[in-house]
């Protein structure tokens, strides 16, 4: 894990560009400011865009960023996301979050997920305790890559933390983390796995050829291997391949033993490599009084084109 706490100056560089960013793109939108991003983020402090080159050289797992500005003022924590999208809460975070992630790679997102917006909220939502989406809170969110349904998934998913009053942990394994056994990643590494599109994405029908494709868990270079799995909806391509089955729940138990906690302090964000982490989170108690965890989600990759060949446009928001 890489952490770069930042400097009081370099927070107040910060402030200055967004509160840039607001006079000369406002009124806030992500979609509309996203295409610009990245040349406004050229004036972030040097730290921050060497910590990223860097992070992306190395491809560092975690990458925290620690100290970033909050709003004095900032919004009780909404009650789901569709009303953060109705009130435009913790707009300024959002383009902390914009800015930073910019330099990193580049904001897409998915037209059946929270509206098709760049900027995701993550809070409890009432009726949601218990599903498989962000706005999840009794139940816990299980170990997944990011979009792991499809090939167009993000490279990093950026996460900034604006309240996290008691402490609820964002579960991490990393990829190198994982002691397996030569024949279990010897399964792992054939094609005989279907992804399925989780609950955030409503409509899986709008994926079904992703889902349909076989793919591996375990690929890419055998001194970092890559992953791609989630343990609610990833299965055996196969139902009557049982070893196949068997290897999914053989790695869970090797997953949960590598598993990690990080703690989201307010101004922090991660940055996880949704190839070489999966991830979830700790239950928790939701209270729906505003004081609840807040955070916001960006979907990064490296490169846009791939978002272009998929949404056969310039459009980032793959429908
Ligand atoms: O709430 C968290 O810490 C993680 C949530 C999550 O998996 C996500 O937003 O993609
Ligand atoms: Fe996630």
């Amino acid at each position: 894990m890489r952490r770069l706490v930042l400097e009081p100056n370099e927070r107040r560089q910060i402030e200055w560009l967004v509160d840039e960013v607001l006079v000369e793109y406002g009124p806030w939108d992500p979609a509309q400011f996203v295409p610009h991003a990245r040349t406004v983020a050229e004036s972030l402090p040097i730290r921050v865009r060497q910590f990223f080159r860097k992070v992306q050289a190395d491809e560092t797992d975690l990458a925290v960023l620690s100290g970033l500005p909050l709003s004095r003022d900032l919004e009780p924590t909404p009650t789901g996301w569709d009303i953060a999208e109705k009130t435009g809460v913790g707009g300024r975070e959002e383009v902390v979050l914009t800015l930073c992630s910019a330099v990193l790679g580049e904001p897409f997102a998915w037209g059946d997920q929270q509206n098709g917006r760049m900027v995701h909220d993550v809070c409890p939502a009432p009726g949601k305790e218990l599903s498989e989406t962000s706005g999840s809170s009794t139940a816990p969110l299980s170990l997944h890559t990011e979009d792991a349904f499809h090939q167009c998934r993000c490279d990093y998913v950026a996460l900034s933390c604006l309240r996290n009053p008691d402490r609820i942990a964002t579960t991490v394994v990393r990829a190198d983390r994982i002691a397996l056994p030569a024949r279990l990643a010897a399964i792992l590494s054939e094609r005989r796995f279907h992804h399925r599109p989780d609950q955030s994405h409503i409509g899986p029908q709008g994926h079904a050829s992703e889902a349909a494709d076989r793919d591996a868990i375990l690929f890419g270079p055998p001194e970092s291997r890559y992953l791609r799995i989630d343990f609610d909806d990833t299965c055996a391509a196969d139902p009557d391949d049982h070893v196949a089955q068997e290897a999914i729940k053989e790695l869970y138990t090797y997953v949960c033993d590598a598993q990690e906690k990080v703690v989201l302090e307010p101004g922090d964000a991660i940055f996880l490599d949704n190839y070489r982490v999966v991830h979830g989170r700790e239950p928790f108690q939701p209270r729906y009084d505003g004081t609840d965890r807040w955070l916001k989600r960006v979907n990064l990759i490296r490169d846009i084109r791939r978002v272009f060949l998929t949404t056969e446009s310039r459009s980032r928001v793959i429908e």
